[in-house]
């Protein structure tokens, strides 16, 4: 395989050996005799952030020159993964580099390897604000991410005897050398309290100080030298924390609990698509609000416009804030406080700021997934937010009474006080009243909005509703993880196709070139087998390159359905242990996905895979046929070799839970085929490279609402369809649990009692479909051709694309196709 790295100017791969060694020297104290792997990492990450560092001050320069509308992205969650591959590519540093690390008989892989993920997110929506950070640098505009620093991001997943077990992620444990700690910039965030109320107004008193401390990470565009920021904050406990112990003279009690404090930005909450109500998660969003606000407002205050105005008039023609889900959804009660309490604005002036300035993504439709806060929490942590959340559904619900006169139920059924049983907040509520755009996030997921969950909002507020459909980052899911395929791609499209990612359709003349498909299948090749060496080598893991790699990676979830893929193993296993082996290609199934400690189910689900893979693989009569791989602690890094190796993507939820889906894209860009349902993204990217390129099975999300209707009796098909029982009967059994017959008990008596999610129902026709991939597998140049037809339709789901519509639709801003100089 020849590499895209090019040819690297020597002066250029001087320099970088220089510095290097000057970093090794002065930055990490190390000689060559006793720098570790991680030292060579690290200075190697030196080396690249000191060309940030130039073009990070530039872009801040021009922006405060400039004073363009800036775009603040608010989310609990970025999961970044690493950041030195990334910074090279965007830089266009990475011949030079990987030349220089080779003349000092350096891998510049092997480095790369020692880089751990910074794993701040629980899979999708934190993926999503990663990418959207990258093309928001690439597209030229002046946007600030702004999040938490957890000192401990997502568990890194153990599997012990099949089951999964959590360990903390330890990732700042060596440092991090691409963030810059501000302590000078210390803000302050208050708890607690009460409101004391005067004639002169409300204030909020004899409440708890946290300070936020900022640590900056620059986020560089592709090629283009803007160098944005994502700013997340950490809790740092003031000196006054506990008095009452200083002044009493228990001096040590009073250090010991500043913990306490610096709690709030410990961990973060491992749950994907799961509220879980706690106080330190409520403690945790407020304090991102809070901080995030401040930095903004005092951003405005020293700006061009906000000097000349010293007023909040034009604060929405120069600040756009997006929630990332409702997670930030204090945002809104929180301004109104700062401008109604602080800058003494009337409410109405303050609400049409507020309103203007703020947009709201929603990123699902699972009931169990909605926040929503019990009022008695907030009204202990944050009691004058209570109150203007209460003023705010009054005023609103005073609209709908207006509207509506006389319809009380659509008032209560607006409220964003739900009365029925603890009283709770709405977040969902307050987000869509609170905001100018709400957005889903694929079609068919923002059309369920308007129709389902939101329809009475959808109603009062038509204009408000939105889709923007996912994407993802062509640089890091295809220039980054997939060298080999890019490399073809240069050969034949513009040039400019990484950041013009609809180029990728002029592909489209080559779906018959046997050359050009025989090289297409020879990267993929290529891909299956550094993947099987990277199992080999890391988990002892033998696979066959030759048979069809079938991968389903993503959180384990119920409704995405793993159990379903499950099914489809133990029929093929079935199958051939009957002998029925004629035309049957060759798999290996891998499964992998963490699952919320708290979710039993999920990680029952896991262990269940294992155990299937015990039984199957250590069977001499499928052996070479069948094999199954659970792909322990997936994560970004992870995915990043897993996606360029799939044949096969499983994209199998229910039609109308997945909201979006977005590892679906990265595989489809990789020149996988998929396999799925239509849901989500799926949607679209069927409809964008045609039914006869997309594995289409299983019911659409009017044939899952009229079942449901009917009344579903999942038990009516596992009774008439005899593989399916005999699949069900054999997970009851103790089958793949013969240590432990009853283990998988209440996995099987959810999906044959209730199946919440239509397993059953879509299981016949999952299977067929199975069938036509086993069947398309075997002609090798037209699966080739099917798959070259897949990337060159994937370009709609960059998140550029993405991106430019937010920035058209939401943010009134314009992307910039200025270089800045470097
Ligand atoms: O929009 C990003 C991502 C979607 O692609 C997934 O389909 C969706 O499940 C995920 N949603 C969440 C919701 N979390 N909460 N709350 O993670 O968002």
């Amino acid at each position: 395989q020849i590499s895209i790295r090019g040819i690297a100017p020597v002066e250029n791969v001087c320099n970088i050996k220089n510095s290097f060694n000057r970093h090794l020297h002065y930055t990490l104290v190390k000689d060559r005799d006793v720098a570790t792997s991680w030292d060579y990492y690290e200075a190697l990450a030196h080396v690249v952030r000191d060309h940030l560092v130039g073009r990070w001050i530039r872009t801040h320069q021009h922006y405060y020159r400039e004073d363009p509308k800036r775009v603040y992205y608010l989310s609990m969650e970025f999961y970044m993964g690493r950041t030195l591959n990334n910074t090279m590519v965007n830089l266009g540093l990475e011949n030079a580099c990987d030349e220089a690390m080779y003349q000092l008989g350096l891998d510049i892989e092997e480095l790369e390897e020692v880089e751990g993920d910074a794993g701040l997110g629980n899979g999708g929506l934190g993926r999503l604000a990663a990418c959207f950070m990258d093309s928001l640098s690439t597209l030229g505009i002046a946007a600030y991410g702004y999040g938490i620093r957890y000192d401990y991001g997502i568990f890194e997943q153990k599997i012990n005897n099949g089951w999964q077990t959590e360990e903390p992620d330890e990732w700042l444990k060596f440092g991090n050398p691409w963030e810059r700690a501000r302590p000078e910039y210390l803000l302050p965030v208050k708890f607690y309290g009460r409101v004391q109320q005067s004639d002169k107004g409300s204030k909020w008193v004899d409440t708890q100080l946290v300070y936020a401390m900022a640590y900056d990470t620059p986020i560089p565009g592709f090629n283009n030298n803007t160098v944005n920021t994502m700013r997340l904050w950490s809790a740092k406990a003031p000196n006054s924390f506990n008095l009452q112990f200083f002044n009493s003279g228990e001096y040590m009690q009073a250090v010991c609990d500043r913990n306490l404090a610096e709690n709030i930005s410990k961990v973060l909450y491992p749950n994907d698509n799961i509220f879980e109500g706690k106080e330190l998660r409520l403690k945790q969003e407020y304090f991102l609000v809070s901080a995030s606000l401040q930095d903004i407002i005092r951003r405005y205050k020293h700006s061009k416009a906000g000097r000349e105005k010293n007023d909040f008039e034009c604060f929405p023609d120069k600040a756009a804030i997006q929630l990332n889900d409702t997670h930030p959804s204090l945002v809104i009660p929180e301004l109104m406080r700062l401008l109604v309490d602080e800058e003494c604005l009337a409410w109405n002036k303050a609400w049409d700021i507020v309103v203007k300035t703020c947009a709201y993504t929603n990123h699902t439709l699972l009931p169990e997934a909605l926040e929503r806060w019990s009022v008695a929490l907030i009204e202990k942590l944050l009691p004058r937010h209570l109150q203007i959340i209460f003023a705010i559904n009054h005023l609103f619900l005073e609209q709908v009474k207006l509207r509506w006169p006389g319809d009380m139920d659509r008032v209560r059924r607006m409220s964003m006080v739900e009365e029925n049983g603890e009283k709770r907040i709405n977040m969902a509520f307050l987000s869509i009243v609170g905001t100018h755009a709400t957005n889903g996030v694929a079609r068919i997921h923002s059309e369920l909005l308007k129709t389902n969950v939101f329809r009475d909002f959808y109603e009062m507020f038509p204009e408000r509703f939105q889709n923007k459909t996912n994407g993802i980052t062509p640089r890091r899911w295809l220039l980054m993880c997939n060298p080999g395929l890019s490399e073809l791609l240069s050969t034949k499209l513009d040039s400019d196709w990484t950041t013009n990612l609809d180029k990728l359709q002029q592909l489209k003349k080559y779906c018959n070139d046997e050359k050009i498909l025989n090289d297409l299948m020879t990267i993929k090749l290529y891909n299956k087998t550094k993947l099987a060496t990277y199992l080999k080598a890391t988990c002892n893991i033998v696979v066959n390159v030759s048979t069809m790699f079938d991968i389903q990676v993503k959180r384990i979830h119920e409704y995405k359905r793993q159990l379903l893929n499950c099914l489809h193993i133990i029929t093929m296993y079935n199958r051939l242990k009957r002998k029925e082996t004629e035309g049957f290609v060759p798999r290996t199934v891998m499964i992998g996905g963490k699952a919320a400690p708290g979710y039993h189910v999920a990680k029952l689900i896991i262990k269940l895979v294992n155990n299937i893979a015990n039984v199957v693989n250590n069977d001499p009569q499928t052996s070479g046929w069948l094999q199954v791989v659970f792909l322990e602690n997936y994560r970004v890094s992870l995915a990043e070799k897993i996606v360029p190796a799939a044949d096969l993507s499983e994209q199998i939820s229910t039609a109308g839970t997945e909201a979006s889906g977005t590892g679906n894209m990265k595989f489809m860009l990789n020149g996988a085929m998929t396999i799925g349902t239509l849901d989500g993204a799926n949607v679209e990217m069927r409809e964008e490279v045609g039914e006869d390129n997309f594995f289409l099975f299983g019911m659409t999300v009017d044939e899952v609402e009229n079942i449901k209707k009917e009344g579903y009796y999942s038990k009516m098909y596992y009774d008439q369809n005899t593989e399916l029982k005999e699949a069900l009967d054999q997970i009851n059994d103790g089958t793949f649990s013969p240590e432990d017959t009853g283990l998988f008990r209440d996995l099987y008596n959810s999906l044959v009692f209730d199946d919440r999610f239509c397993l059953l129902k879509d299981y016949q026709s999952y299977i067929e479909c199975q069938q036509r991939v086993n069947d398309l597998y075997l002609q090798p140049l037209e699966w080739a051709r099917k798959c070259l037809l897949n990337i060159a339709a994937s370009g709609k789901f960059s998140s550029d694309r993405t991106i430019v519509e937010y920035a058209r639709d939401i943010w009134g801003v314009d992307p910039s196709e200025l270089k800045l100089p470097a």
